[in-house]
């Protein structure tokens, strides 16, 4: 999909008060905007229109914006959010997609995080995580067959997201960390399975040809380089302390 559009949504001075597993301390506020303003402007010098809404006082998740849709060319699932906390949010961002594709709903007792939605051209992977669960997979894989695409299941065992771990680079090659390396959903794939101690480097993102790499990932920069991937180096660091990573501030489409 060659994307045109990306909603993102500013962090809020509440950031630090969001859900996260990193024991990484809390992110520089002032840190975290300069990351989140260079993020845009990358996908701004790709080519995207970029949206950015406000912050969203008493949901301090709500700028891994990620999460609560999964849009294609044909239209916008809202999703239900694993977490309690973010539930609010998925109201908000339907007012924005609402105007912009034709609206469909994860609806209790299933839930679906973005995060766990990884699409490679017409194929669907949706991982099976403490925040996504069977019902919310069966029902996102309802919306998008009606639109000619498949999807599978995929069960993760270790990390917040599916694309925490596994994300496709395009030209039918998927990066992925050791721990999905022969996951058979993915044996049409060529793999790029990550050296130890490089797994946050999983969740890149490809942008209309060109790779956002989380900088600090000296082997896996240089792996990508020389397949020919034109790729861009992104400081992740404020993020990465809420468990955040590049997919996640942004809706593409
Ligand atoms: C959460 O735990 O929900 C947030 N602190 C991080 C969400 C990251 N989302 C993503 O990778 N898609």
């Amino acid at each position: 999909m060659k994307f045109e559009k990306a909603v993102l949504r500013r962090p809020g001075t509440d950031a630090s008060k969001g859900l996260t597993t990193a024991k990484l301390g809390a992110p520089d506020f002032d840190r975290l905007l300069e990351q989140h303003s260079a993020y845009r402007e990358t996908l701004e010098e790709l080519g995207l229109e970029c949206m950015v809404l406000g912050a969203l006082p008493g949901f301090p998740d709500a700028w891994f914006v990620e999460d609560t849709a999964i849009v294609t060319t044909d239209l916008a699932v809202i999703t239900r959010p694993g977490a309690p906390s973010r539930r609010g949010e998925t109201t908000h961002i339907e007012q924005v997609l609402a105007g912009m594709k034709p609206v469909a709903h994860i609806a209790a007792p299933g839930t679906l995080d973005g995060g766990d939605v990884l699409i490679a051209g017409r194929r669907c992977y949706v991982g099976l995580s403490e925040r996504t669960n069977e019902a919310g997979a069966e029902q996102l894989a309802a919306h998008l067959q009606s639109f000619g695409i498949e999807t599978s299941a995929v069960r993760v065992p270790s990390g917040l997201h599916l694309k925490s771990s596994v994300n496709y680079l395009g030209n039918g090659r998927m990066l992925m960390t050791r721990d999905f390396a022969t996951e058979p959903a993915f044996a049409g794939f060529e793999r790029l399975v990550l050296d130890a101690g490089e797994n946050y480097a999983a969740n890149t993102l490809s942008i209309n040809g060109t790779l956002l790499v989380p900088a600090g990932y000296p082997r896996i920069t240089a792996r990508l380089r020389s397949l020919g991937h034109p790729l861009v180096t992104l400081d992740m660091s404020e993020a990465a302390r809420m468990d955040g990573g590049l997919s996640c501030l942004s809706l593409r489409f």
